[in-house]
């Protein structure tokens, strides 16, 4: 039996583990890659290993969220990450260089390598044909000190493309396509590879929209084959020799493969507050719309934004609405000046945003009260914009610059004929932008500058054998890491303020849980299915340990944040029957026990001592989770390691 692209990625770098769908494997990590919204804390944790330098082939350390510097506490984490990766071997993007999975797909990206990154979007890296995931902060600082990463070993999923894409319809339908076919828990567990003939039609920047997307199907990565499509992509960026070929074997197995005709696709929107909620851009013509955002991790390509400013030359933007444009980088940012084409875009009525993540993550932009905002963005979750009753549509960039021209949600075809846009041979390859580490000889005198408002990483208590506590918390389906953690500028700023930060736990549910979880000190939650979906931030496991959560009881979990809560000492139990779910009330005392006993078997009981019903939960871990709740947490666990 032959290996799919990512079997013989995981089989080159396995280091403990069978690899048996489901069960836990251990991988080696080539590269790292941390932004500034979660860096902060991974470099903490890196600093507690006390490993002198990482001991991957490459970490770099990307400034690309909190960008916007309102009071200190943003640049005094900038600060922070940059002197301490200057001293541990780490490279440094600076500010404005761009969004950490577009400068690491155009500079560093290499086919059959591994990367983790501690941001969810970070398999956009699966387009050149790297196994690319995201992860946690503490576990990117474990591969940073030379440790493995650990997954449970996924299912593979094939994704067949035959045909071409018609004029107008783009990568981005394909993801809202492939959303809309399998929702967002269709790709929990799978890696989804993307073959067939239609492949070969795609170009990296668009094989980087639809791997960054797979993050939104809950798939633990997305790959695509490294073939001559790649070559010509690494050399354009002046790295050929980066390249080296890779496809699945002939006779690789699937457990489900899924046939898409490229040719019969057409333009697409994910409609609130959901990423799978798909509908045709046709059919949603009587949407007026406020503003329209073009950008993000998703798609700021320079393909992308070519194809933005040829469909608005020569035209104004609707008065009635916003437009953000923000390139993906610098090199981006620079080659739209040097075409051109940025004029395009300036002289339509649009406004240039720096090359971040920006609007995406709530960092300025947030739409009018009630708006509605077009975004080529990857989630449209509630909030996520800033503006608690904004109704966000996510879009291809031709969707969006047709839409931002006629003021409500717009098919583009209705413009005429499609623009050609030509990339060119070879890409501006300057990397200035990124600020090389200190030699082994001098990291040791460079000095870790920590300001005021980089507080210790709270820790967390040891797992006792009882817990008593009450259901502090109910929550449905689908709660994703904004419901928990909610970001925007407002509060991105707060990341290594623990304390501060725990003030906006869950506040998009209920504005009274932080402080209801602080009187009670431990408290349950229950979820319902995919808990925890989207984000890799593993704040939204710290915060609710610091604010005293014990446990989660959930029908399911997502995959990143289930580590997450291991990683900070947090039980995710599962209900064996998903009915009991029902049966709970919000405010009810609860106990389990036995936990010790639990942690062995997989099995718990849960009492509700309010109703005198007991439920029986399930958690599946490995012997190393088990450890690491024993010890009351992955930095615990690793300092006994001696890692
Ligand atoms: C996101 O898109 O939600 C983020 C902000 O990039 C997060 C990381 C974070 O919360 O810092 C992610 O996707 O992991
Ligand atoms: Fe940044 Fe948005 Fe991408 Fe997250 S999804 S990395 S916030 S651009």
């Amino acid at each position: 039996m032959g290996y799919t692209i990512a079997q013989k990625i995981i089989r080159e770098h396995l280091v403990a583990g069978k690899m048996t769908p489901g069960a836990e494997i251990g991988l080696r990590i080539d590269q790292t890659l941390t932004q500034d919204a979660t860096g902060t804390m991974a470099y903490l944790a890196l600093e507690a290993m006390h490993v002198p330098r990482v001991r991957t082939e490459l970490s770099v350390a990307y400034i690309d969220h909190n960008t916007l510097q309102c009071g200190f506490e943003n640049a005094d984490d900038h600060r922070y990450i940059q002197s301490v990766a200057r001293k541990y071997g780490v490279r440094f993007s600076r500010p404005g260089n761009g969004i950490c999975h577009q400068v690491h797909l155009e500079r560093y990206g290499k086919p059959g390598k591994t990367l983790i990154g501690s941001d969810s979007h970070t398999p956009t890296g699966g387009a050149l044909g790297m196994l690319a995931m995201g992860a946690g902060g503490m576990d990117v600082a474990v591969a940073m000190a030379g440790g493995a990463y650990y997954i449970n070993m996924p299912r593979m999923f094939k994704v067949n493309l035959s045909g071409k894409l018609p004029p107008w319809v783009s990568a981005k339908d394909v993801s809202l396509e492939i959303l809309r076919i399998l929702s967002v828990r269709g790709g929990r567990g799978a890696v989804i590879e993307w073959g067939g003939e239609g492949v070969k039609t795609l170009s990296v920047p668009e094989r980087a929209t639809i791997a960054n997307m797979g993050t939104e199907l809950g798939a633990t990565t997305s790959i695509f084959p490294s073939d001559e499509v790649t070559r010509a992509f690494l050399r354009a960026q002046g790295r050929e020799e980066d390249f080296v070929p890779l496809e699945s074997d002939f006779d690789a197995v699937y457990d489900r493969v899924i046939d898409i005709d490229l040719s019969g696709l057409e333009p697409l929107c994910a409609c609130p507050h959901s990423p799978d909620n798909v509908r045709p851009a046709r059919e949603l013509e009587s949407v007026q719309v406020s503003q329209v955002c073009v950008g993000s991790c998703t798609n700021s390509s320079l393909r992308d934004l070519l194809r933005v400013a040829a469909i608005l030359k020569g035209r104004r933007i609707a008065s009635g609405v916003s437009l953000s444009v923000s390139p993906g980088s610098r090199q981006v940012l620079q080659m739209l000046a040097d075409c051109g084409a940025l004029s395009d875009i300036l002289a339509s009525g649009a406004r240039v945003l720096e090359c971040a993540c920006g609007p995406c993550i709530g960092m300025g932009f947030s739409p009018a009260s009630g708006g509605v905002s077009v975004r080529t963005f990857n989630r449209n979750f509630e909030g996520r914009s800033g503006t608690r009753d904004a109704q966000v549509y996510l879009v291809s960039p031709e969707v969006a610059a047709a839409t931002a021209l006629c003021g409500h949600i717009a098919d583009p075809r209705a413009l005429g004929a499609y623009p050609e846009v030509t990339l060119p041979e070879r890409f501006l390859a300057d990397d200035s932008g990124v600020l090389l580490p200190a030699d082994e000889a001098e990291a040791a005198n460079v000095e870790v500058v920590r300001g005021p408002n980089i507080r210790p990483m709270p820790l967390g208590e040891p797992l006792s054998d009882t817990i008593v506590a009450p259901m502090t918390l109910k929550v449905g389906d689908n709660i994703t890491t904004d419901h928990i953690m909610p970001a925007g500028a407002k509060i991105l700023p707060y990341r290594s303020n623990v304390p501060k930060l725990s003030e906006f736990c869950f506040t998009v549910c209920d504005e009274t849980f932080p402080a209801r979880a602080r009187a009670a000190g431990r408290s349950i939650i229950v979820g319902g299915a995919n808990y925890g979906q989207g984000s890799s931030r593993e704040h939204a496991a710290l915060v609710p340990m610091y604010l005293g959560v014990r446990a989660v009881v959930a029908k399911s979990f997502a995959r990143i944040h289930a580590a997450n809560l291991i990683n900070y000492g947090i039980l995710p139990l599962t209900f064996a029957d998903p009915d009991d779910y029902d049966c709970l009330t919000q405010g009810d005392e609860l106990a389990i026990t036995g936990v010790f006993a639990g942690l062995e078997s997989g099995k718990f009981t849960l009492l509700d001592k309010t109703t005198g019903k007991s439920f029986a939960l399930t958690c599946a871990l490995s012997p190393r989770q088990r450890d690491i709740l024993r010890a009351g947490g992955l930095l615990a666990y690793t300092k006994g390691e001696g890692k």
